[in-house]
């Protein structure tokens, strides 16, 4: 969906919401000197895709504030669970997990661009006692799972999935990973359990951006072929490319009730929107702005994201 004199409304809305993902986590970046930059110029497309297009949760009545942290949700305190961002539950509606608890700033600016997260609330982002901590964990907004140990969100969503056939329920579970965590064994022990039980209403969404913590992730443990891999363990892929909204939808779209639960294989840019970042690559895990040019390249980018944006 690069050309936006052909898109849909809806194209051009949720291209919208991505490109307010980016200008929101760079504004941040810029006030904090430094933040999971890379993670959302990679996943934004994704992310809008999901929150205004394929995800069916209940709307809420207007966005929400996230109080200061009050302990961990479940008995015997009644503090809440960061998935009261996702609307109520309901047996006909979507329950989105997310895995990768640093992609968090991403999943604060997704929400507070689809009019979940109160406006402002971001101010408190990453400081002492806030909700909205650097790493999201299950109190964070968009949260259910603490899951900063990485690689377990796909086993719990296919838990999750399980439980809810069971039930009877018609909703989807959608489960956001990251490529890195596609080295992680439990990761594949999940993909396993899931084709075993024929989890079709289960759907991973997959940001292949290439880099992990210590570099390109196929010089750090390869995963590739994802797309083989995947469907040796019994399971529907598509692969896309991460930034093409069409692309992604049409994925979710084409899933037939087979018994297979799907993998949407999402590659992306992790400078996408910021050009300026691609000679830092691979190393765009944590984005600072180091230097005056740095700081004046950023500033530009913000501008015309900004731009965009509106
Ligand atoms: C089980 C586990 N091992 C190692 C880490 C440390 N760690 C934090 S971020 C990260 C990189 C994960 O890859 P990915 O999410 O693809 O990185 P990105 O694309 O965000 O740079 C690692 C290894 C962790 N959080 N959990
Ligand atoms: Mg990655």
């Amino acid at each position: 969906m690069t050309d936006t004199t052909t898109a849909t409304d809806w194209q051009v809305e949720t291209h919208r919401v991505a490109q307010r993902i980016r200008a929101r986590v760079l504004e941040l970046t810029i006030l904090k000197d430094g933040c999971y930059l890379s993670q959302a110029l990679s996943s934004a497309d994704i992310l809008a895709a999901l929150y205004t297009r394929i995800l069916q949760l209940a709307p809420l009545d207007r966005p929400l504030d996230s109080p200061p942290f009050g302990g961990v949700p479940g008995a015997p305190d009644e503090s809440p669970s960061g998935g009261r961002f996702h609307g109520v539950k309901g047996p006909d509606l979507d329950r989105f997990l997310i895995s990768p608890a640093h992609y968090a700033v991403a999943i604060y600016a997704a929400l507070e661009s689809v009019g979940r997260l109160q406006e402002g609330a971001l101010e408190s982002f990453n400081t002492d006692g806030s909700t909205l901590e650097m790493i999201g964990a299950e109190h964070s907004p968009g949260f259910e799972l603490t899951t900063g140990s990485f690689g377990q969100a796909l086993s719990q969503a296919g838990g999750i999935a399980f439980a809810r056939r069971l039930k009877s329920d018609t909703g989807r579970t959608a489960v956001f990973v990251s490529d890195g965590e596609l080295e992680e064994g439990q990761t594949w022990e999940g993909a396993q359990a899931a084709a075993f039980y024929g989890l079709d209403r289960l759907m991973v969404f997959v940001d292949v951006n290439g880099q992990q913590v210590d570099g390109w992730t196929k010089d750090v443990m390869n995963i590739e072929p994802i797309n083989s891999r995947f469907l040796a363990f019994g399971w529907d892929v598509a692969t896309v490319d991460g930034h093409d909204l069409d692309q992604i939808v049409n994925a979710v779209e084409a899933k037939e009730a087979n018994g297979k639960p799907l993998a949407v294989l999402c590659y992306t840019d992790s400078a996408r929107g910021i050009p300026y970042l691609d000679d830092r690559k691979p190393n765009l895990h944590y984005v600072r702005p180091k230097t005056d040019e740095d700081r004046r390249a950023f500033e530009a980018a913000l501008e015309k994201l900004q731009e965009e944006s509106r």
